[in-house]
């Protein structure tokens, strides 16, 4: 038989069909050959507001079908998935509540791919999912620069690892570099000692995203770099589902645009955090959050360190 239906590889595009592993990627831990991974992290336990994030990877899966249903993910004019190799690590595992046990694997299964040269792209879950990622990525890479969007600033001191201190952490444990690093979207209180480059989300609105682009450039330079991006640091009008909300942030177009403007930047990994579903009816948030997820796997295919452009 013949015909456009009869066709695996076109049945394998309808959205709604299947099995829902991140943008149809194979979902295996073999990490021979592979360029990207993408992996989540259905944790929400030590946060302190709206829980909810714990179904933020699975409903990002599902809606990167529809995002990606033709291969093509607008404006880049290449199918990510026909040139470099990606796959569905799958969620990394851990036991309701032990927070410590999601923080020890995350850093192991992240540490491995890091090891074998792979990108990363982390399926939030609470902004904690980012430390452990980041702490791997830095035993591998060395000190790193961060690229965060967010509307807090996430470097609060605290006695204890949660959604809202873990890059005070960072900082303090010479995981992330303040003096090359760059917040963008901040409208809530940043503390003191903070010591990153802060762009409030009414000056991004002001300056445009060429002229954030420029300055992200600026800071981080040719260094390894991480992006974090909650999806608080847009507005709620534009990602409603999310523990934290506060209005007044950027678009979810500048955040597109922001990310487009990072190609060329050498970065290691990245994450897509926050997202939680049962404040997300009508799946906004989640299909941001696929969109923002492909962006970052494309920016991480143009970091020059790896050398990828002649596959
Ligand atoms: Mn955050």
């Amino acid at each position: 038989m013949t015909g456009i239906l009869d066709s695996n590889s076109i049945l394998a595009r309808v959205p709604y069909q299947g099995i829902p592993t991140f943008w149809r990627a194979e979902h295996t831990q073999d990490l021979t050959a592979v360029d990207f991974a993408v992996y989540g992290v259905p944790c929400d336990i030590e946060i302190v507001n709206r829980p909810g994030t714990r179904y933020g990877p699975r409903a990002i899966r599902e809606q990167s079908l529809y995002v990606g249903f033709t291969g093509v993910h607008w404006p880049f004019d290449y199918d990510l998935l026909q040139r470099h190799k990606l796959i569905d690590y799958g969620d990394i595992p851990f036991y309701p509540g032990q927070v410590d046990q999601m923080l020890a694997n995350t850093e192991k299964h992240v540490g491995l791919m890091s090891a074998a040269g792979v990108g990363t792209l982390g399926l939030g879950g609470d902004h904690l999912v980012a430390y452990p990622a980041i702490k791997a990525h830095a035993k591998h890479h060395g000190k790193l620069s961060l690229i965060h969007f967010d509307a807090h600033t996430d470097t609060h001191e605290a006695k204890h690892l949660n959604h809202g201190s873990m890059f005070w952490y960072g900082v303090k444990e010479g995981l992330i570099d303040p003096d090359t690093s760059i917040q963008i979207g901040i409208r809530t209180l940043i503390p003191p000692d903070d010591r990153f480059t802060v762009l409030t989300s009414h000056q991004c609105l002001d300056m445009g995203s060429k002229a954030i682009v420029e300055k992200v450039r600026q800071i981080v330079g040719d260094r390894k770099c991480y992006i974090s991006l909650d999806v608080d640091g847009m507005d709620p009008a534009f990602a409603p589902g999310t523990g934290t909300p506060m209005p007044g942030g950027i678009t979810s177009a500048m955040q597109r645009e922001i990310l487009w403007g990072t190609h060329g930047l050498n970065i290691v990994g990245g994450d897509v955090v926050e997202v939680s579903p049962p404040y997300d009816p009508s799946h906004i948030t989640a299909i941001l959050g696929a969109s923002i997820g492909m962006d970052i796997i494309y920016a991480m295919a143009a970091a020059p360190f790896r050398n990828l452009s002649s596959k």
